[in-house]
């Protein structure tokens, strides 16, 4: 009789603690975290382009991440531009590494914030690791116009931040101020990187930014992106003269502790207007070559014997002034194919 209630008291006392297990530790379940991309599939020079998307934890937005892209030029692995885009407010979050400080700077390392054309742009950044441990880092440093065309990206630094140090990194000269710059407020980016996003590197802290003026001082404020929660938004403009023509690919990265998420995705970039060249295929120029082409089919709709399907720009059918005016918006334009 003992022996038997003993049985059914450990029968008790097992089928219980099965209960408590089943109920009580939690059910492993692999999270898995998602980064779409989108932009459009074809650029002209002088456009602008939007890299978007948006970054979820199964299903859920997350809006305390960070997503960096990198933008290569066609048959380049070497990044033409990067940049970090939050996906939301990032204010309460710990980062490892951070840039505490960004500024332009002379060949002194003093800070310096108007430039000639022509003139050396160097910069002054400081880091700061948070953690007890060092942190490996690459730093990459950027400039644009102030209408978002790129002008020049350099890794300035590549090292170790010990814990809880503070570095100062001076460099100078980094990038030349091209004689055909657009005078005005320009701004400098500085990215604080494991590695490049194609070699699966990711960033560790928010991209930090800064204005510099081109030879006159005052005009506008570059343009700050605005993201939804959950959301990303990287955009830069294609250099309206000199764009290589061609396909880029973009990589876009997120690490969310312990996830990684990437994405891939390729744009072309085109010149509108290019019909013709002297040896009657596109040149990467436009100009009276290529009005001519127009100008030769004028008037004309399918079926005509002045009818060529590539003149009709504004495609409705029919060529007349506004397929002229596609052509003449890019007049002068000149691309390297
Ligand atoms: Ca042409
Ligand atoms: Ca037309």
């Amino acid at each position: 009789m003992k022996r038997k209630l003993h049985i059914l008291l450990l029968t008790l006392t097992i089928t219980t603690l099965t209960t408590l297990t089943t109920i009580y530790v939690p059910q492993v379940h692999a999270a898995t975290l998602t980064l779409t991309i989108n932009c459009k599939a074809q650029y002209d020079l002088g456009e602008q382009v939007i890299i978007n998307g948006t970054l979820t934890q199964d299903g859920t937005p997350v809006t305390d991440a960070l997503v960096t892209a990198q933008i290569n030029k066609p048959n380049s692995t070497e990044p033409w531009i990067i940049r970090t885009s939050p996906t939301g407010n990032t204010s309460t979050v710990h980062w490892s590494l951070e840039i505490t400080n960004l500024t332009t700077a002379d060949s002194g390392g003093n800070p310096k914030t108007t430039f000639n054309r022509g003139e050396y742009l160097g910069f002054k950044v400081t880091i700061k690791n948070h953690d007890l441990t060092p942190h490996d880092a690459k730093l990459y440093v950027s400039a644009f116009y102030g209408n978002e065309i790129p002008f020049g990206i350099q890794k300035i630094w590549e090292g170790t931040v010990q814990a809880q140090e503070q570095k100062t990194i001076t460099v100078w000269p980094v990038f030349e101020i091209p004689d055909n710059a657009p005078t005005g407020t320009a701004f400098a980016t500085a990215n604080l990187l494991t590695d490049t996003p194609t070699n699966g590197g990711f960033a560790y802290c928010p991209e930090k930014t800064s204005t510099f003026q081109i030879e006159s001082s005052g005009g506008t404020q570059p343009p700050t992106p605005t993201t939804q929660e959950g959301t990303y938004n990287i955009t830069f403009r294609i250099p309206d003269m000199y764009a290589k023509l061609g396909n880029y690919t973009v990589h876009v990265i997120s690490y969310y502790p312990p996830l990684l998420a990437q994405n891939t995705t390729t744009f072309e970039v085109i010149l509108v207007g290019d019909l013709t060249g002297p040896d009657g295929e596109p040149d990467g120029k436009v100009n009276m070559r290529d009005i001519a082409l127009v100008a030769r089919a004028f008037g004309s709709y399918p079926g005509d014997p002045n009818w060529n399907p590539i003149a009709d720009l504004y495609p409705d059918g029919k060529i007349n002034m506004r397929d002229i005016a596609i052509v003449a918006r890019n007049y002068g334009k000149e691309a390297i194919p």
